[in-house]
């Protein structure tokens, strides 16, 4: 694929890096046509809070607007998934059994404000694994970035439990072993989950990123994310899926319901307020459904007297 770049001679040096360092830069590896597509797909879902018939972002917290299951989305998202060079690294590092287990990315909104610190990802059940599963998320820039950039303490991977770490301690790394990965719009980075890392701060132009994440999902996964149903099946475009092959199907997670909650009710929350949004637009529908009628009625009534 041309607009997708890699040679498989590079293949190598990530592996190398992923092992060694935590994380691994390919410069450039969305381009052209498919990059620019990516990102106005991206955008429209920017443009508007998701609501009734409008797809769109979600917001639950102040400084992200989050947009869901980027697979729907465009051609781009899926190739950059399940790239042939991707899979061979993927496969490499986390062996035969993993999965795509959520494709999700956020505009950052500029900010001073430290909002999301320095952290290795929780998500499997600490209480009932003892090891460090590999998780690898693969992740990339859809906007230029100067500020605000992914951040990642190298060599921290597969040595602590996930957790947020605070300033202080961060502080004891030499700066050194910080690699700050700024770069363009299309820059592609994959990074072992458990290694320290976070956004940088300040946030000083609108960032868009997007994160696939990738383990294997027979691990017990924590109970928040069980109740949030957060690693829920991958949502996907049926437009987009031609030409699967196997391999491709299983990362995809075809057929594979461990994860799927039949049924699921995600816990309602701020109901007050969406029970007085949900009345007003009630209002609204019945009040632009008889507005419509008096107008038509009003029309009528005009075509009639000037026929008289
Ligand atoms: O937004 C960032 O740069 C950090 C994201 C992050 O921590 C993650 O996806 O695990
Ligand atoms: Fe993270």
């Amino acid at each position: 694929m041309k607009t997708l770049s890699m040679n498989s001679a590079s293949v190598s040096t990530v592996l190398e890096q992923l092992e060694t360092d935590g994380l691994a830069v390919v410069p450039d590896f969305i381009q052209g046509e498919t990059l620019a597509s990516m990102r106005r797909a991206f955008e429209a879902r920017l443009k508007r809070l998701r609501w009734n018939d409008f797809d769109g972002y979600e917001k639950t917290e102040r400084f992200r607007h989050m947009v869901q299951d980027v697979l729907l989305l465009d051609q781009g998202f899926m190739d950059v998934a399940i790239h042939p060079l991707i899979k061979q690294i993927l496969r490499a590092y986390l062996g035969d059994r993993y999965e795509l287990v959520e494709a999700k990315g956020w505009k950052s909104i500029p900010t001073r404000r430290m909002f999301h610190g320095w952290h290795g990802d929780a998500w499997y059940d600490q209480k009932t694994v003892s090891s460090i599963p590999r998780e690898v998320k693969l992740a990339f820039y859809l906007s230029d970035v100067k500020t605000g950039a992914f951040n990642y303490i190298k060599g921290t991977h597969r040595k602590y439990q996930p957790r947020v770490w605070r300033n202080h301690e961060v502080a004891d790394f030499p700066p050194s072993q910080i690699m700050n990965v700024d770069g363009p719009a299309g820059t592609v980075f994959l990074f072992d989950t458990s290694g320290i890392h976070g956004q940088s701060c300040p946030i000083l132009e609108p960032r868009l990123a997007v994160f696939y994440n990738y383990h294997d999902p027979s691990v017990p996964i924590q109970q928040e994310d069980l109740d949030y149903y957060r690693y829920h099946p991958l949502l996907l475009n049926a437009a987009l899926l031609g030409n699967l092959s196997p391999e491709d199907q299983q990362i995809l997670g075809f057929g594979n319901k461990s994860h799927y909650i039949p049924g699921f009710e995600r816990q309602p929350k701020h109901t007050a307020f969406q029970s007085l949004y949900k009345r007003t637009y009630d209002l609204k529908v019945v009040t632009d459904e008889l507005g419509s009628r008096v107008t038509t009625r009003l029309r009528h009534l005009m075509g009639r007297k000037a026929g008289a």
